[in-house]
């Protein structure tokens, strides 16, 4: 799918303001494919229908989850959680999305996951560290992103364990199986 007839699917699916987010996601993900050397087909199309069920009633995307063979603790944990896989899986059935690279970076796109590929990585870090994003610790993952993708997912994970930990809310698995994954890479394989 080119990237024309993507932004025609998902931007009827979210606000000016979501969809604006989506575009800077992607140019983000495109620099870091460059520098990466990934393919950049995947990361376009991954990065402009990243947040695709971002706006569905929580309703259909739980059912959506009830439904499939994606894991059910997902339903455990808040909303937020739902929208990348619910979004993978709605992609394929609404539109034919069926390419498993790009349907797993959408999927993991919020929480990592333990062993990312590159794509996922870059559609991971670059969500994070859009140029419109504001989270404390931010720039220096922007700092050290084109150098270090693993430091700079390792500190992307670790402020939002952080972050989520400060407010008191729940932390899904796979959030601290990408932190601990990526631990285990920085510290080459020590715990
Ligand atoms: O969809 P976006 O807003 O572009 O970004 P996103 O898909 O990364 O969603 C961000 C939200 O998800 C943010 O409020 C932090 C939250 N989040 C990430 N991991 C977890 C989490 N929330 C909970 N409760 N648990 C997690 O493990
Ligand atoms: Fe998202
Ligand atoms: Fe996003």
């Amino acid at each position: 799918m080119n990237k024309e007839k993507a932004i025609s699917i998902v931007k009827p699916q979210l606000t000016e303001e979501r969809f604006e987010h989506t575009l800077r996601v992607t140019q983000t993900a495109l620099e870091l494919a460059e520098t990466y050397n990934v393919n950049k087909e995947k990361v376009e199309l991954a990065g402009i229908l990243h947040d695709y069920a971002k706006y569905r009633p929580k309703e259909e995307l739980k059912r959506s989850i009830l439904t499939s063979n994606l894991p059910k603790d997902l339903l455990d944990y808040h909303h937020e959680l739902w929208h990348g896989p619910a979004g993978a899986l709605l992609l394929e059935q609404e539109h034919g999305i069926n390419d498993s690279d790009v349907q797993q970076a959408i999927r993991y796109h919020t929480t990592g996951k333990a062993n990312m590929s590159m794509l996922e990585m870059i559609i991971f870090i670059a969500d994070y560290s859009e140029p419109g994003r504001d989270f404390p610790g931010v720039q220096e993952v922007r700092d050290i992103v084109h150098h270090d993708l693993y430091r700079a997912s390792w500190l992307a994970t670790r402020n939002t364990i952080n972050f989520l930990m400060q407010k008191n809310a729940t932390i899904y698995p796979d959030t601290f199986h990408a932190y601990n994954d990526l631990t285990r890479q920085l510290n080459g394989g020590n715990d």
